[in-house]
């Protein structure tokens, strides 16, 4: 058997996408949509704040294209607080106008491919940050779900840890040359979703998403092994881009 990857596991994901009932908006009253944009911004002002106490993290966007309107990423300790979360959300006056699209459940992963022998990750500040990261507030989403890929001549999980090993070397390099144009938050979804990890980018230019998936396309690991699922792209929704969408 080839060796696994030993992860480095942080807090739990929740994308949680919704699209509104546009008729029923539109036929809405003002105090009906009055209540339902209270209930959503109570929500949201909730959610800063366990942001603000480092106990979690939000970021929300609005999705371009048909596939949802929105997009509620959540970051928690435990997976009994994401569903007490999409919970309040159904509640809420806000979630009457709105239907459940998609949903994705993960967890904040870091593997131990590029890893320092005999260096133990949890005692560096930089590594413990990164698993449970506050989410940046760029002006841009992507979001995919991915698998590595299983046939009888291109198997990942068959691959020696070595090779698995050279391999992310030469993802990471790419990954690396983006620093300060994209950042990624990947979170592993085996035993919790359908496809084994979600990639989340954030950049403040759109394109540099196009630019850096395009590369890696050509790169072994995701040339050979990747396979990929709906890609959602979103813009980000501040308190006022949320008034103006909720007019
Ligand atoms: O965590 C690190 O920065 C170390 C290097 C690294 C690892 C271990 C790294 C760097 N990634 C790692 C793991 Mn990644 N990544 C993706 C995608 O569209 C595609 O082709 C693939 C989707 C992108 C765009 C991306 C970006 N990465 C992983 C894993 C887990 C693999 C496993 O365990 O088998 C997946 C599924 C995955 C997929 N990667 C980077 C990036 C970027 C931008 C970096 C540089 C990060 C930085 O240096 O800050």
């Amino acid at each position: 058997m080839s060796e696994a990857a030993q992860t480095l596991d942080g807090w739990y994901v929740l994308h949680d996408f919704r699209t509104i009932d546009w008729a029923a908006w539109n036929d809405a009253t003002e105090a009906e949509k009055d209540q339902a944009r209270r209930s959503l911004f109570d929500l949201v002002a909730e959610w800063e704040q366990v942001e603000e106490r480092k106990e979690g993290s939000l970021a929300l966007y609005a999705v371009v294209g048909q596939k949802a309107d929105l997009v509620f990423m959540h970051l928690r300790e435990t997976l009994q607080e994401l569903n007490a979360i999409e919970n309040a959300f159904n509640r809420s006056a806000f979630a009457r106008f709105t239907k459940k699209e998609y949903s994705y459940v993960s967890v904040v992963e870091l593997s131990n491919y590029m890893g320092q022998p005999g260096v133990d990750p949890m005692q560096v500040p930089e590594i413990v940050a990164r698993l449970k990261p506050i989410l940046p507030k760029s002006n841009h989403i992507c979001f995919y779900p991915m698998n590595k890929r299983r046939l009888l001549g291109d198997n990942w999980y068959m691959l020696p840890m070595e090779e698995r090993k050279a391999m992310m070397r030469s993802h990471g390099m790419i990954g690396r040359s983006y620093a300060g144009k994209v950042k990624q938050i990947i979170s592993g979804s085996v035993g919790f979703d359908d496809w084994e990890w979600g990639v989340t980018l954030f950049a403040d230019d759109a394109l540099q998403f196009k630019k850096l998936v395009y590369e890696m396309r050509f790169d072994e690991v995701s040339a050979r092994y990747g396979e990929f699922g709906a890609f959602y792209v979103g813009n980000r929704l501040t308190h006022d881009s949320l008034a103006e969408l909720l007019k």
